[in-house]
């Protein structure tokens, strides 16, 4: 397997942050992430940048001026005036108006903006932003836990230099943002795996395929508890195959949502740390330029061990990667076993049990083969 130029985009303060009283999405995963990657000496593999945090101007290329100075203006003792009650911009408790939201939006913004420049100038073939992949946030309204969409800005700006962009949500959540920004559009096909019924946020049947020019370039592969890695690369491998096949996008973007792990505080599926990046592999694979993102994880230690192990297959050197974890700053955190991996459980695999999967592969396929048509 040929080299890869990696492009790795950190700032050093997106640790920092916290979202008050909600204590599931935490930054700190980024910084406990960087530092595994710096123990394993990744980092002098790949251009290290740390990048310019999105200008709020810059964020209006998606979202409305009124929420984004809402949101350059809010503090946690503001929040309620300046939203009218909780009526509009933060809507419901998932997303408070927490101490330093929009810095925090505009370095994971300016991070996905960054590493597209990077991919459009052609100085890297991969370009990672582990502080990235917010897909819920909508154009004037936060939603799960994200504020400003870095992963739509991030495809406008490579929508600037290339035609078509393929963007593919592995989170276990619905990729909701970013499907309904560019739902009418065949310049971006969007494809979400994700766990739907009684889930947040409720949308993503198979039904859902676009509208107008961009009828048949949504795709919503809808799974239920406790997929496994055998079960997910039976769909994934197929479908996304089959878009390279029938889209042929000039860029990939990959949102990187750990909460598909095994053991996932809010997530539901089975997925091992190899079955997880097996879609990084898989992608590196087809040598077209591929944009890594973040996205949901809430059992820290594993959002850190998946990204680290993703950042080595984006350099190819996964192979050599020791099992057994080197010392790092939070090393007592990845006890009893001090390993580089992610284990299943013995949940049912809900998706095999009932044949849906063989449903829900052949819909998705009968989809794209229409494209062409
Ligand atoms: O279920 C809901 C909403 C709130 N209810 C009225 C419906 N929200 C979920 C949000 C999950 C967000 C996932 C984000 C991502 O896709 C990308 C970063 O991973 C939710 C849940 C839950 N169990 O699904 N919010 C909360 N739990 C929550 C709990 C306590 C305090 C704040 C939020
Ligand atoms: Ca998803
Ligand atoms: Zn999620």
């Amino acid at each position: 397997m040929s080299r890869r130029r990696v492009a790795y985009y950190y700032d050093p303060d997106v640790g920092a942050y916290t979202f008050g009283y909600n204590q599931y999405l935490k930054p700190h995963r980024v910084k406990i992430t960087h530092d595994l990657i710096s123990a394993y000496d990744m980092l002098d593999k790949m251009h290290v940048l740390k990048p310019a945090r999105s200008s709020a101007e810059t964020m209006t290329s998606f979202h409305t001026d009124e929420y984004v100075q809402f949101l350059s203006r809010v503090t946690p003792e503001t929040a309620a005036k300046l939203s009218f009650n909780g009526t509009r911009f933060l809507v419901g408790d998932d997303n408070p108006p927490f101490e330093g939201v929009f810095e925090f939006s505009s370095i994971s913004a300016g991070g996905s903006i960054a590493a597209a420049q990077r991919i459009n100038s052609g100085a890297a073939d991969i370009a990672i932003n582990w502080a990235g992949g917010l897909h819920h946030a909508k154009k004037a309204e936060a939603s799960g836990f994200c504020y400003i969409n870095d992963i739509v800005l991030g495809i406008l700006e490579l929508l600037r230099d290339v035609p078509r962009v393929l963007y593919i949500d592995i989170d276990c959540h619905h990729g909701d943002g970013v499907e309904e920004a560019f739902y009418t559009t065949d310049r971006v096909m969007t494809c979400s795996f994700h766990k739907y019924g009684s889930y947040f946020p409720g949308t993503g049947t198979q039904e859902d395929q676009g509208r107008g020019e961009g009828k048949g370039y949504a795709v919503n592969v809808p799974l239920k508890d406790g997929i496994t890695d055998d079960a997910f690369q039976s769909v994934f491998e197929p479908v996304i195959a089959k878009i390279l096949e029938v889209y042929r996008p000039s860029a990939v973007v990959l949102q990187c949502g750990a909460d598909s792990l095994a053991g996932d505080k809010l997530g539901c599926f089975n997925l091992t740390m190899h079955g997880h990046a097996h879609c990084v592999q898989f992608l590196r694979q087809q040598n077209v330029p591929l944009v890594l993102l973040g996205g949901g994880g809430y059992t820290v230690k594993n959002v850190a061990r998946a990204w680290t192990y993703e950042t080595a297959c984006a350099l190819g050197i996964e192979d050599t990667i020791d099992p057994l974890l080197p010392y790092n700053e939070y090393f007592d955190w990845f006890g009893p076993r001090f390993r580089l991996e992610v284990v299943s459980s013995n949940m049912d695999d809900l998706n095999v049990k009932d044949g849906s999967l063989e449903i829900v592969r052949q819909k998705a396929l009968e989809q794209l083969s229409e494209l062409n048509a």
